[in-house]
């Protein structure tokens, strides 16, 4: 038996990569609107919720001001039916590799799961990969205060499936959910360049989802 009672997974970056999608949906309206966007910038947004990433836009672009709320939920809208056609695709071969035989054999050794996604369209896309049963609890962002870099959503996981935080896992791409994950008290699993994932705070780090066994979560957890 592990020591760790849940393992709380973000799904963009670390299951799947949606993120170029959100990256060419966001990058779309931008330009539209005439706000210079790139992927450097779309670093930024891995984490944050629809309407955060709107602002952050809109802020970059010095037009935050221009637009009424009403207007940006239309924006926002926009951005997500485009989102939404680019994922007709998605099957499970799209799960990143090594990630369903760790889901498997996490359950396997009695660990529960929970899914900590900022993203609306969470259920849909476990839904296109073909995972949703592997999954105790998925969170809704909308039941928890504060979104990532909060740790709400992470301790919400972790508890909805009956394990104390500060005996769970979080496992994250963005420097965001790295930091929810240190404040709600787990270990920081995060998947990224050891530079940037180091750099916020991970206590262990793969570069890819290969790497990511239940033998090296059981050798390197520490409490
Ligand atoms: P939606 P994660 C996040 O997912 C994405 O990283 C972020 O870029 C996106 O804005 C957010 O979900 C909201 O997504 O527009 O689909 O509700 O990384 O927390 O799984
Ligand atoms: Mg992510």
């Amino acid at each position: 038996m592990a020591q760790y009672q849940s393992v709380v997974f973000d799904l963009d970056g670390v299951i799947t990569d949606t993120a170029h999608y959100h990256f060419l949906a966001w990058r779309n309206l931008a330009n539209k609107l005439g706000i210079a966007f790139d992927e450097a910038f779309n670093e930024e947004l891995k984490g944050i919720s629809r309407m955060e990433s709107l602002e952050k836009i809109l802020v970059k672009g010095g037009v935050a001001d221009q637009y009424t709320a009403e207007e940006k939920a239309v924006l926002a809208d926009q951005k997500n039916v485009e989102y939404v056609a680019l994922l007709v695709d998605m099957s499970p071969s799209d799960i990143f590799p090594g990630i369903e035989t760790l889901l498997t054999e996490l359950r396997a050794q009695g660990t529960k799961i929970a899914l900590a996604s900022a993203s609306k369209n969470a259920p849909m896309i476990l839904d296109a990969l073909g995972i949703t049963a592997l999954f105790d609890y998925v969170v809704d962002p909308d039941e928890v205060p504060n979104g990532k870099p909060a740790p709400d959503i992470f301790v919400r996981g972790a508890e909805a499936v009956g394990a104390d935080p500060k005996m769970s896992i979080g496992v994250e791409d963005a420097v965001a959910g790295i930091r929810g994950v240190l404040d709600a008290g787990m270990f920081a699993v995060g998947v990224g360049t050891p530079e940037q994932m180091e750099q916020a705070g991970a206590h262990l780090v793969v570069e890819d989802t290969t790497d990511l066994t239940v033998a090296l979560l059981n050798a390197k957890y520490q409490k």
